[in-house]
């Protein structure tokens, strides 16, 4: 069809080949798709999701099913994982239910600034951009924004010291992105019953609380729905990617940090909120590095455990 752009997943796009995508998207599907920018990024970029319904978010019945990715920009496998889920709820549809019984919010760079910036020059940056005057000269930009959300913030886990990859913040949402995300988990807080944020790596489904090992309240069916995605990403996997572990963060990952949206989300009333961790082939620093062949593959078999989860929400 003339002028449509397609996402390609055999590699790792910039930020505004994934943007033309998803205005082009909402250009095709005007009844199906539209196209939010909130707010610019620290760096002046705009800052964009996707809502996608048949009934235009006017239903207040249907849960919302909320997947952020990008937050942290060296993880360069979450954003097509997300940018997959909407091609299976526009161009590509194998699921009807699920666009039909559902609303969804996708937001496949919460991040812009720090994705850009591991394309142009450090590939294995972390963090947002920003710059705050507690920074003396602005010398150590950036925060942590997995640890910028405002439940137990800066307690756990995190660093005071601008410098590090772990810095929370001068404040609980100092970062335009975390409230940006924020803004949706409350406006929303009601309906959504599925919140997941992608980052990579490691192959683990996580759920709260991150900041204490405690299990929630409703930790028996966090824990069940999220065996039950293991299970058909597992399905749906490769023989030398490992195998998908769930569990509760702090446990899994054997360290506690607070601040992360998946606490954040729960603590404000989300029934379901998780963090995928994605595969990664190699350690240290070289598990960012998924090599481009794996990228269909990934967002094939994490298609897989969102339609679980997604009937389950
Ligand atoms: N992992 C997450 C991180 O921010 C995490 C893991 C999830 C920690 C939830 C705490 C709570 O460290 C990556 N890859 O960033
Ligand atoms: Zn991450």
């Amino acid at each position: 069809r003339n002028g449509t752009r397609s996402m390609p997943f055999n590699n790792y796009q910039r930020l505004n080949v994934i943007y033309n995508y998803m205005a082009d998207i909402a250009r095709r599907f005007p009844n199906l798709a539209t196209l939010v920018t909130p707010a610019n990024s620290f760096q002046g970029r705009p800052i964009r999701y996707l809502r996608i319904s048949t009934t235009n978010f006017q239903d207040r019945r249907k849960p919302v099913i909320f997947i952020d990715g990008g937050i942290h920009s060296r993880e360069w496998i979450s954003p097509p994982t997300v940018l997959w889920a909407i091609r299976k709820l526009t161009e590509d549809v194998t699921e009807p239910d699920l666009r039909n019984n559902y609303d969804w919010i996708l937001f496949p760079v919460v991040n812009p600034d720090g994705y850009e910036f591991t394309f142009t020059n450090t590939r294995f940056w972390r963090k947002t951009r920003s710059t705050n005057t507690h920074v003396s000269s602005g010398l150590c930009p950036g925060v942590d924004g997995n640890r910028n959300y405002d439940f137990v913030w800066n307690s756990v886990g995190t660093s005071n010291n601008p410098c590090s990859d772990i810095y929370a913040g001068n404040r609980a949402f100092s970062e335009i992105e975390t409230r940006v995300v924020r803004d949706i988990l409350q406006t929303h807080r009601a309906r959504i019953s599925l919140y997941i944020t992608m980052h990579s790596f490691g192959s683990m489904i996580l759920y709260p609380w991150g900041h204490n090992g405690a299990l929630s309240q409703n930790a028996f069916a966090l824990h069940n729905v999220g065996v039950a995605m293991a299970e058909a990403i597992q399905r749906n996997s490769l023989s030398h990617f490992p195998r998908c572990v769930v569990g509760n963060s702090a446990l899994v990952l054997n360290y506690r940090a607070s601040g992360a949206a998946e606490d954040y989300a729960h603590s404000i009333g989300i029934p379901l909120a998780y963090t995928y961790e994605l595969p990664g082939l190699s350690s240290g620093m070289q598990g960012f590095n998924l090599a481009p062949r794996y990228i269909e593959q990934v967002c094939r078999e994490t298609w897989a455990g969102l339609i679980v989860g997604a009937r389950r929400a």
